[in-house]
């Protein structure tokens, strides 16, 4: 069967793979239609930190299945409330929204701070200002992709919301003078990912904490990616020790085996929603709850955590030993590392394909920087492994 052919010709192109179709696979493995074995170094951008079909989290999926899968909100599940339970008490969250994709999430969260802001602030009726920062990644619908940055997410897709504003990422200065009397909140991810690992500088998050307290701004962190392990710690906030007024979390939130999103919240700004101003068929139904209650556990059970931030040094210490000169910076924060080339003299995309024609598989970002994210449950031996691999094409 010729699935790419296929692909090609019968679905929609918005997409550009590495031409490998996969078929199977277990914790940092996957296997391919032909029977070659990868490594799987990019975890469906952390959405299976977990490893490929943990057999905990597929074990309670399958058990759920079979039982109830979707109530709607309609009538209550006895699977949603252990799910707030597991959620606020290793979060230290008074409040919890469930939704499906990470975008739902975000806005969830625009839709409650922007009512917060009215009812709780008395901003002026359609006034309400959040404050971004360029070169976000936050999601695909139409009011997301109003405040990016990036021409090829925006281009033809007009007229956009309003009520954003843009500034640099990394610098809380550009944050206080950007406050006006209007502005409700203030959003970013603590490590930018799709912009390639930009990780700030230490203080950042503390300074933008203390702006945002300073001026009664909500604090909106995205760890939809960054969140649940990535980075060494449950969530990537706690390198700064800073809690976040609101906090999205998804992707891993299943280890990858269904969508699953929340919106974190304090009890003060989730408070302003009421029955019938926000909600999802599917968000919240009890086999996503079944599958995100062992999802986290098996995360925490399995030291997961800590795992991700040992073998994210080991894992760059290697990185750093490569000699290749196009090679500007390695860096990263447990296992979210990014290897950036020195732009316009190579292509990451090149290396990419020649590691996945060695068994590696990791994806680029922009033309020059390639993004390495192994799932959470990789050893060192794994990781020598793949340093082999990854010495020998990259050099
Ligand atoms: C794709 C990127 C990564 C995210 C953050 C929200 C969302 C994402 C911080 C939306 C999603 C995904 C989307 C996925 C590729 C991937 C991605 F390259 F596009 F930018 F990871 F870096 N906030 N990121 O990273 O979550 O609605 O997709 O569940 O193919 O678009 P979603």
């Amino acid at each position: 069967m010729n699935y790419i052919e296929i692909e090609k010709k019968l679905g929609a192109h918005n997409y550009k793979p590495l031409d490998v179709v996969l078929t199977r696979g277990e914790g940092i493995w996957v296997w391919d239609v032909d029977g070659n074995r990868y490594m799987d170094c990019l975890s469906a951008y952390s959405a299976v930190n977990q490893g490929h079909c943990h057999p905990r989290i597929v074990d309670a999926m399958v058990k759920q299945a079979g039982r109830l899968s979707l109530t709607s909100r309609a009538f209550r599940n006895d699977q949603l409330s252990s799910f707030y339970q597991v959620l606020c008490r290793l979060t230290n969250s008074h409040k919890v929204l469930p939704m499906n994709s990470g975008a739902e999430a975000v806005e969830t969260a625009i839709k409650t701070v922007r009512k917060w802001g009215y009812k709780n602030r008395g901003i002026p009726e359609n006034k309400a200002e959040i404050i971004v920062c360029n070169n976000n990644f936050h999601g695909r619908t139409i009011t997301i992709v109003s405040f990016s940055s990036d021409a090829s997410a925006r281009d033809g897709f007009g007229p956009f919301t309003p009520g954003f504003k843009n500034i640099p990422f990394g610098d809380a200065n550009e944050l206080a003078d950007a406050v006006t009397e209007n502005t409700i909140a203030f959003m970013a991810e603590p490590i930018q990912g799709e912009a390639g690992v930009i990780i700030p500088e230490d203080g950042y998050l503390k300074e933008v904490r203390r702006i945002c307290d300073e001026n009664n701004l909500v604090m909106i962190l995205d760890e939809i990616q960054t969140g649940l392990g990535r980075t060494g710690k449950l969530l990537a906030e706690e390198h700064e020790h800073v809690e976040a007024d609101m906090t999205l979390i998804g992707k891993a939130l299943s280890g990858g085996l269904y969508p699953v999103s929340a919106v974190l919240s304090n009890t003060e700004i989730m408070d302003v929603l009421n029955p019938g101003e926000h909600g999802s068929t599917f968000g919240g139904n009890p086999l996503a709850c079944a599958v995100a209650i062992t999802a986290l556990n098996v995360l925490v059970d399995e030291g997961m955590i800590e795992n991700s931030a040992e073998m994210g040094n080991y894992f760059m210490k290697g990185l750093s030993e490569l000699k290749n000169p196009l090679i500007r910076e390695v860096r990263g924060r447990g296992l979210m590392i990014g290897l950036e080339f020195n732009p316009g003299q190579t292509t990451a995309r090149q290396y990419c394909e020649e590691l996945k024609n060695n068994g590696i598989l990791c994806k680029e970002t922009h033309e020059n920087i390639i993004r390495f994210a192994p799932p959470l449950v990789v050893t060192k031996d794994d990781i020598d492994y793949a340093m082999d691999i990854i010495h020998k094409v990259i050099g």
